[in-house]
C-alpha cells in the first residue's frame, strides 16, 4: 500500500486535506474534505508540478502524460489529472470520494510530487463549448492547491 497526502491552501478561508492510497497496481482512492467553498461544483484536478512558489499558478497545466484532451474522469480521451468536480454543500464543505485508475502513486506516471487543485468554478468536463473546455474545462481560478507527498 502506498499512501500520500496533500494539504490544500492558497485562498483565505479555504482549506482542505486530501488523502491518497493505492494497493499494488490497483486504482488510487482519493478521500478528504475541502471547506470554505461556495456551494455547487468545483473543478478538481491533478496538475503537473508540485511547485507552489507562485501559489497555485505555478503548478502548471493538468497532468497529461498521454498528451490527450481535457475530459471527464470516465472518458477515454482525458488528461490523467482530470478528476472532474467536487460537490460543495450549503455548509461550504466538499467531501472528496474518488477512485481513479490514471493517478498512480508509483511508476513513470506517478502523481507524487505533483499538485491537487480546487477551482473557483465547475469543470465542464470538456463539453461546454468554451474555448477552454478542451484544455481546462473552463473551471476558472485556482482557489487552493497542495503538493501530493508520500506518507509513512
Ligand atoms: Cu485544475
Ligand atoms: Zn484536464
Amino acid at each position: 500500500m502506498v499512501k500520500a497526502v496533500a494539504v490544500l491552501t492558497g485562498t483565505e478561508g479555504v482549506k482542505g486535506t486530501v488523502f491518497f492510497s493505492q494497493e499494488g497496481h490497483g486504482p488510487t482512492a482519493v478521500t478528504g474534505t475541502v471547506s470554505g467553498l461556495k456551494a455547487g461544483l468545483h473543478g478538481f484536478h491533478v496538475h503537473a508540478f508540485g511547485d507552489t512558489t507562485n501559489g497555485c499558478l505555478s503548478t502548471g497545466a493538468h497532468f497529461n502524460p498521454a498528451g490527450k484532451e481535457h475530459g471527464a474522469p470516465e472518458d477515454e480521451n482525458r488528461h490523467a489529472g482530470d478528476l472532474g468536480n467536487v460537490t460543495v454543500g450549503e455548509d461550504g464543505i466538499a467531501t472528496v470520494e474518488v477512485v481513479d485508475t490514471q493517478i498512480p502513486l508509483s511508476g513513470p506516471n506517478s502523481v507524487i510530487g505533483r499538485a491537487i487543485v480546487v477551482h473557483a468554478d465547475p469543470d465542464d468536463l470538456g463539453r461546454g463549448g468554451h474555448e477552454l473546455s478542451k484544455t481546462t474545462g473552463n473551471a476558472g481560478g485556482r482557489l487552493v492547491c497542495g503538493v501530493i507527498g508520500l506518507v509513512a
